[in-house]
């Protein structure tokens, strides 16, 4: 394959047929998943700034046209990285219309992330603001055009030498209207190798996963969802998140984060009726609910996910925030699961949810890929409609991340419940989980060693009440031990995005090592104590 489906594994034809039968695919494109709202509802609130759907579809269409004049072309790659502002919803919803794939990068990414995107997906452009949180996001893109040659550079604010956003906002023209079985858009993978992984996204599957999300979770015309992680995110963008509200005409509400004093008093104005967090989130908001003066009380729905939120922290959100709590165990990669609005309290409180579709397929698995027995702990394995087949131009990867017949191995393990539910045990996948941000521990590593006095790294997620987890750095060095300050320095020279900055190191002067001369990281773990 050449063009813009290379590097894309398609679902087998017998599947494919199966779930547009079933309905679960259809033709709907990324691009008209606001076209149902009433044009005279508010779509998007973002500080001072109120959309109507119709402002919003029409600033859409305007900037596809400008992307169009730009050269920017059906098929091809934009890298995007913009905070929770309106240019990121124009911006997504312009290239999604003319069938170009955004790719999701986070604020917080870095010269070493965000290079290594563009080169990957070949990308025609990248979108940044001018300066947020106290970055200047030109510098980087001066970085990033040295290094990878990406064509244009797109500024949401004062552009310097690169393109404006605002001279994109041109006259519509007509488009071509993308294929629905075309990749719509590629998220960031979580990452458990060397370099992070891109997943892509068909328009039908992304489609289908944020419409089922939203009857699952109940969205209605009625619904204010207010976004605090970053509207990159797959949780908040789609699942279901800000399309999934525009897919039933509610409104969404761009908040610059999760803090208390910036949330709360949105949540009040607004009159928020539904939120997605992740743990840490979700704890700061326990303990600030006892002593903030805000009204909450239009708050109806608060999902966690992420990471585990614990269940005795599940059991108090009902009583101290005044709404239902919804667990959500999600990936990038596809696969969602929900606790369901009418479930018990129990099942809430101590369970991730159960998958989202009928057609999605689950097996739990032991290490030699037999199913384990109901109820015990193994690695959980998907397929479904709207779970990926392929990372992006990744076949070697791929080769170890999918079983032959095309189960996702997620490296997550869990135990399913007789209801159907799943708890997760645990990971099996070298991966640390910072609060719901994903640090891959080989790629942590890799910089490491970079670092001209380690010798060898081994990085280890280590338990934490706040964080569920925060990243150590065990570390074998030649000559002087190296500081963590220095070593953050270091990271940062190299251009890795700071959640991946090891949150404490250790010198030691040997690994354990497992029979088969693998770095024991438990028996690392448990020197800590
Ligand atoms: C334990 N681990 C969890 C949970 C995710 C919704 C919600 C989350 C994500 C997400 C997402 C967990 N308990 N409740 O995309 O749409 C860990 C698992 C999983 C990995 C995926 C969404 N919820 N996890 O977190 O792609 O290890 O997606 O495989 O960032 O997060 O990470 P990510």
């Amino acid at each position: 394959l050449t063009g813009p489906l290379a590097g894309f594994t398609p679902w087998p034809d017998d599947l494919a047929e199966r779930y547009i039968a079933e309905g679960y695919w259809g033709d709907t494109v990324l691009g008209d998943v606001l076209r149902g709202g009433d044009p005279r509802a508010t779509a998007l609130v973002a500080g001072d700034e109120r959309l109507t759907y119709a402002e919003l579809d029409r600033r859409a269409d305007r900037a596809a046209a400008g992307f169009l004049r730009l050269g920017v072309r059906g098929g091809d790659r934009v890298v995007v990285q913009l905070p929770n502002t309106v240019a990121f919803a124009v911006v997504f919803l312009a290239l999604v219309r003319i069938g170009a794939a955004p790719v999701l990068a986070l604020p917080a990414h870095r010269r070493s992330e965000i290079s290594y995107l563009c080169e990957l997906a070949e990308a025609v452009a990248y979108v940044v603001p001018d300066v947020h949180g106290g970055f200047d996001y030109r510098e980087l893109a001066r970085e990033v055009v040295a290094a990878t040659g990406v064509p244009h550079v797109v500024v949401d604010g004062d552009a310097a030498e690169f393109t404006p956003l605002a001279s994109l906002d041109a006259e519509p023209v007509p488009y071509e209207r993308p294929d629905p079985a075309s990749v719509g858009v590629f998220l960031l993978s979580g990452g458990t190798t060397g370099l992070p992984k891109l997943i892509p996204r068909t328009h039908r599957d992304y489609v289908y996963n944020v419409e089922a999300s939203a009857d699952v979770c109940g969205f209605t015309d009625r619904t204010v969802y207010l976004v605090v992680l970053p509207v990159a995110h797959n949780f908040a963008l789609a699942c279901p998140g800000v399309l999934g509200v525009w897919a039933r005409g509610g409104t969404v509400v761009l908040a610059p984060s999760g803090s208390p004093d910036e949330a709360f008093p949105l949540i009040e104005r607004e009159r928020v009726t539904a939120c997605a967090v992740v743990p840490p989130i979700a704890l700061l908001w326990l303990d600030a609910a006892s002593w903030s003066g805000e009204d909450l009380s239009s708050l109806e729905l608060l999902q966690v996910g992420g990471a585990k939120l614990a269940a005795e922290r599940a059991a108090q959100v009902p009583g101290t925030l005044g709404c239902k709590l919804q667990q959500v165990f999600g990936m990038a990669e596809g696969l969602l699961n929900y606790t369901r609005l009418d479930d018990p309290a129990e099942l809430v409180e101590i369970s991730q949810g159960r998958p989202l579709s009928p057609a999605d397929e689950i097996r739990v698995v032991d290490s030699e890929g037999r199913d384990v027995p109901p109820g015990e702990v193994g690695e959980l394995l998907t397929r479904g409609p709207y779970t990926l087949r392929g990372y992006y131009r990744a076949p070697e990867h791929n080769a170890r991340s999918f079983t032959p017949d095309g189960f996702y191995r997620t490296g997550d393990l869990v135990r399913v419940l007789p209801s159907g539910h799943l708890v997760v045990e645990g990971r099996e996948k070298d991966q640390i989980n910072r609060g719901g941000d994903k640090v891959s521990a080989e790629e942590l590593e890799g910089h490491l060693l970079a670092h001209p006095a380690v010798h060898d790294a081994a990085v280890v997620g280590v338990p934490d009440p706040v964080m569920g987890e925060r990243t150590c750095a065990f570390l074998i060095v030649r000559g002087e031990a190296p500081t963590l300050r220095e070593i953050k320095e270091f990271l940062k020279e190299r251009g890795v995005a700071a959640y991946k900055f090891p949150d404490r190191i250790e010198v030691t002067d040997a690994f354990p090592r497992t029979p088969v001369g693998k770095v024991s990281k438990r028996t690392l773990l448990a020197r800590l104590g």
